[in-house]
């Protein structure tokens, strides 16, 4: 029997298959989760750096991102390090792949129960920096440009253990001291800032990207600073992703970003990127190709608790897949003419009104506004056929345009 050609076995003509050109990377952390929770233990047994790079890269990914802890146990003596770091770069370079980000694990170990850079322990304060500027070392010995802060346990439980405005005061404090490392070691590397409102404490300092936003333009050097906003994380708040995203780039702030899915406000999921919430995630999908976004597409996920091994690839190829066919959506969404019809006709393109807005402020844009008469009422009674257009997206999204 002769199949339709997507149902063949032929997938190189597949136009979802991920390449390399893609940019899609996965933590070392998200494909190696042994699926342990609160409530259950581990169900897949470890698996090696080198397997996740192996077969990352058969899959099509192109960058593979890690804790220092993710690569070099925590207590591992400077041999092993060297050792585990020269095999690992190997299998890099076997199978074509980059280390595009890198990051510090300040959360695992009981020291950092209390947190890190926010810790009351000056002790626990000074650690956490030395441990990050050794992971800072590791990153760019295997090519990092990204160093991601996510501030796993900054946060409070008992809100009278710390001053909220001196915890500000010490992030800012040890964000300002590791760009100074960085800087005075010469190294290329950009920092982006993690957001996320709670879990695994029950609140966590800088829980959106608002503010992290807004704490940037207050460190010693902003220029070297974004952020690495999280699908589940802002989800976890009610926020509406697309637009804080839309923030960041505009704001020339996206360094990093950390795509996933999330069932809502509840405790952080990590679900397989698309999974749940379909049409948010086309517009953000949207939002970055439109906007050129260059960076990685990076996947902070894991697979279900209920899969082993082989549902972990299916897991990785599913959200890379997932990714281009948003993509090819987007693409025809907005080629489609009648979308583009109705796009012009809403934004009245043609009024007075908008050339005169696009003057910006002067005297003489002061004095035509003050003399300009509108009829409120009539502009008001105006519709604005966004059901129709809400319709063709759902329609476009559903694949039946
Ligand atoms: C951890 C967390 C993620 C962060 C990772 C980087 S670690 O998995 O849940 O959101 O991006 O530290
Ligand atoms: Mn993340
Ligand atoms: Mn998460």
């Amino acid at each position: 029997m002769m199949l339709p050609p997507q149902l063949t076995s032929e997938s190189t003509s597949d136009q979802y298959k991920p390449t390399k050109k893609d940019k899609f990377s996965f933590g070392l952390w998200t494909v190696a989760n042994r699926g342990r929770d609160p409530f259950g233990d581990f169900v897949r047994p470890e698996l090696s750096p080198v397997r996740s790079v192996q077969k990352l890269s058969e899959l099509g990914a192109w960058g593979i991102n890690l804790h220092d802890n993710d690569l070099i146990p925590f207590d591992a003596a400077a041999q092993e390090r060297d050792r585990i770091v020269r095999e690992f770069k190997q299998a890099l370079s076997d199978y074509g792949m980059i280390v595009p980000m890198a990051t510090t694990n300040l959360f695992f170990h009981p020291v950092f129960k209390d947190g890190a850079f926010t810790a009351v322990s000056p002790a626990v304060r000074a650690f956490a920096l030395q441990k990050t500027m050794k992971a800072i070392d590791l990153g760019v010995e295997l090519g990092a440009t990204t160093y991601v802060f996510w501030g796993g346990r900054e946060g409070v439980d008992a809100e009278a253990s710390k001053d909220p405005i001196v915890a500000v005061k010490r992030m800012r404090d040890a964000i300002n001291f590791l760009s100074q490392y960085a800087i005075d070691k010469g190294y290329k590397l950009r920092f982006a800032l993690e957001p996320k409102p709670n879990e695994p404490r029950s609140d966590t300092y800088f829980p959106t990207i608002g503010h992290m936003l807004a704490f940037i333009y207050t460190l010693d050097h902003p220029d070297m600073i974004g952020v690495n906003p999280e699908v589940a994380h802002e989800y976890m708040s009610g926020l509406n992703f697309v637009h804080g995203v839309a923030q960041a780039l505009e704001a020339g702030k996206l360094f990093h970003i950390d795509l996933n899915d999330q069932k809502g406000p509840r405790f952080d999921q990590d679900l397989r990127f698309g999974s749940e919430n379909i049409k948010n995630l086309f517009f953000l999908v949207r939002l970055l190709e439109k906007a050129g976004y260059d960076g990685p597409r990076h996947f902070d996920a894991h697979a279900y608790r209920t899969e082993n091994e082989d549902g972990v690839w299916d897991f990785a190829l599913g959200c890379m897949r997932t990714y281009n066919i948003f993509k090819e959506k987007a693409r025809r969404f907005d080629a489609d003419p009648e979308v583009q019809q109705l796009l012009k006709e809403i934004n009245d393109e043609g009024s007075p009104y908008a050339a005169l807005l696009s003057k910006g402020y002067s005297a003489e844009t002061v004095r035509q506004l003050q003399e300009a008469t509108f009829d409120p009422d009539a502009l008001g009674r105006q519709g604005y056929s966004y059901e129709k257009l809400d319709q063709m997206s759902i329609e476009h999204i559903m694949g039946v345009r």
